[in-house]
Parts: structure tokens; sequence; C-alpha cells
């Protein structure tokens, strides 16, 4: 399996997601990978919006994982990984990683990762990795605080068939490594913007302020939170997340 033997194009999708969901649907083989140039209906997590005007990379890749279910988690939470360095790669510019999903630059969010998947009695048939960034649109454009793009960071037009290629490539690599349970951890946790820091969680209607304290082998969060509490924050959850301290004298602990 190659992670992009075939790769389809298309000017406009609902969301590049539903086109792979619909060809893992009708058998297609693991690797396919879908781009649109722009989406009408691009998603979030948990129903949410992902704007995607021209300029910007939406692409889906489809997997079938020989894995258990319960490993997905830490597949998705180190997903973000690859895409982080792709980035860093084709534009030079330093990346953060904001647990779940978000890669930021310089605590912006630049990309979003969306995994969405099907399985029956206990295996999972296929997953779709969603992966949107802001490459050369405008970010002010999206009219959301706390966005930024690749092109107004690195203050040029970067190559978007380049940078492409770039993340099928570290697709390719990492993948390999995590259906045999290999996560790089330390690579995860020096781009990391929330370990180490305090932060404010909020899932579902409750909010928890604690400390981020490191990532779970499942690739929950465990936090400590100011009453002492330890918690694990999976990605499942509707979680949001905010850290609350400055970026300076972090220590980041670890778990032994
Ligand atoms: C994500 O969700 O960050 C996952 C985004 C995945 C998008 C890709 S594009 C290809 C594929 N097809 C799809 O339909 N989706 C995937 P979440 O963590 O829920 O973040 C959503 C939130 O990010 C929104 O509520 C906005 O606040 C913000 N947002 C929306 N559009 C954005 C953009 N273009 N850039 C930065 N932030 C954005």
């Amino acid at each position: 399996m190659t992670i992009g033997r075939r790769v389809i194009r298309l000017d406009e999708a609902t969301s590049t997601n539903d086109v792979a969901k619909r060809r893992g649907r009708s058998g297609e083989p693991e690797g396919l990978v879908i781009v649109a140039r722009h989406q009408t209906q691009g998603r979030g997590r948990l129903g949410r919006e992902w704007i995607s005007p021209e300029g910007g990379l939406y692409l889906s890749v489809l997997l079938r994982p020989e894995l258990d279910p319960k490993e997905l988690t830490a597949l998705t939470t180190y997903f973000v990984l690859p895409v982080a360095k792709a980035i860093e790669n084709i534009t030079g510019l330093k990346t953060e990683l904001k647990w779940p999903n978000d890669v930021q630059i310089v605590g912006r969010k630049v990309a979003g990762l969306l995994v969405e998947g099907t399985g029956q009695r206990g295996k999972i048939a296929f997953l779709v990795l969603g992966i949107g960034i802001n490459v050369n649109n405008s970010a002010k454009d999206l009219g959301l605080e706390g966005a930024t793009s690749l092109s107004e960071e690195a203050g040029r037009t970067i190559d978007q068939e380049e940078l492409l290629e770039e993340i099928l490539s570290e697709l390719r690599s990492h993948y390999e490594r995590f259906k045999k349970g290999e996560y790089p951890e330390d690579e995860y946790v020096r781009r990391s913007s929330v370990l180490g820091h305090q932060i404010e969680a909020v899932i579902g209607r409750e909010t928890f302020r604690g400390k981020a304290l490191y990532l779970a082998p499942d690739g929950a969060l465990v936090i400590k939170s100011d009453e002492g509490l330890v918690l694990r924050l999976s990605w499942v959850n509707d979680t949001s997340l905010r850290v609350t301290d400055s970026a300076e004298n972090i220590d980041i602990p670890t778990k032994d």
C-alpha cells in the first residue's frame, strides 16, 4: 500500500471526507487521496465548520489499518505530526501542535485534522483522514481570530503541489510506524503548545482548569486540575482547550 497510489483532484467538493468515505464504502483499497480546490461544506469536529476557500489545501486519505479500534485514538492524535513536519520542511516555519488536532504557527491555527471512520464487529472497515491547511489564502478573509496561513507567515507564495507531495511522503513513513504501535512521543512533545502549560478545558458543559501533564499512550491528554484531580481528556469528547499561561518558563514533566 502506498498513500497517494491514486490521487483524485476535484475543483470543488462538499467535503473531501465525504468523497473518500463514499469510495471507502464501495471497496476502494487504502491509499486513495482526494484533493479539492475548495469545499462548500468543509467540516471540523462535532459539526463545526472548516472554512475552505480557494488557496487552501483540502485533502482526505482513505486508510484501512488492521488495528484494534482501541488503538485508533493514538493513531488519530499522532497524525498531526506528519502534517506539521511537512509544513516545516516546505516552509521552514516552526509549527506547534495543539492537542488534539490543530497545527499552529506562533499560537495561530494553520491546519486542522478530522478523522472519521466506520467499523464492524470490533474491526475498522476504513478510516478517512481529512486535512485542511490555510496555504495561500488570506487568514484575515476567514473572519476568524486566531487563524493564520502559511503564505502570510512565510511571506511568500507556497507551492501547493510540493506541499501535498511532502505531506503524502511524511504520512507514508509515519503510518508504517504507527501501524506497528510506534508513536514518536519526543517529536510530538517537542512541538506541543499544550504540555506543561496551564490550561482551561471545556468538556461539554464543564470547565476544568489545571496543568497539562503528558500524553497517554492512547493519545489522551492527562491533566491535573487545580483541585488536584488527575483527568484524562480523550479527543472523542467535545473538548475545547485554551492555554492560559505565557509560553515562557514552561517545564514539561515526563511520565516517569
Ligand atoms: C478541525 O476541526 O480543525 C478539523 C478540520 C478538518 C478540515 C479538513 S479539510 C479536508 C477534510 N474535509 C472536511 O470537510 N474536513 C477535513 P475543529 O477542531 O473542530 O476546528 C473547527 C474550528 O476551527 C471552527 O469552529 C473554527 O473556529 C476554526 N476554523 C474553521 N475554518 C478554519 C480555517 N480555515 N482556518 C483556521 N481555523 C478554522
